[in-house]
């Protein structure tokens, strides 16, 4: 929070110091503050009444997937049960499920989907 940025000198020796020679200081470290973000998997699953179509459109229209990308992941969740829609940060994450699961209702599909950190 009070840190300028920049290293102090304050003409004593000390990590971060560049001259003096007391052997004392104040310690400053330049740090950029780049803290990522945790990262969290979309996870489309599979059940026996949803139309293929109807995943396929939402893995292009929610998850920005081309027509042959969508197909790949509506057919790997059909034959294995889940499967991975895409890895986004926490809130765009469940942004994400909250729209699959509304505009399924909405359709009267019982498609689920849910979230996983990586
Ligand atoms: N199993 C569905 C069917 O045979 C298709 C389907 C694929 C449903 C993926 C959900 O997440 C899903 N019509």
């Amino acid at each position: 929070m009070k840190d300028s940025g920049g290293n102090n000198d304050d003409g004593k020796n000390g990590p971060g110091n560049t001259g003096g020679n007391t052997g004392t200081g104040i310690v400053t470290k330049t740090r950029p503050k780049t803290k990522k973000p945790s990262l969290y998997k979309v996870l489309l699953l599979n059940d026996d009444y949803t139309p293929m179509e109807f995943v396929v459109h939402i893995l292009e229209k929610i998850f920005g997937k081309n027509r042959e990308e969508a197909v790949d992941v509506m057919l790997h969740v059909h034959r294995h049960g889940v499967g991975i829609c895409g890895v986004y940060t926490f809130e765009v994450a469940e942004t994400k499920v909250a729209q699959v699961i509304e505009f399924s209702r909405r359709h009267q599909h019982p498609l689920q989907c849910t979230m996983e950190k990586e």
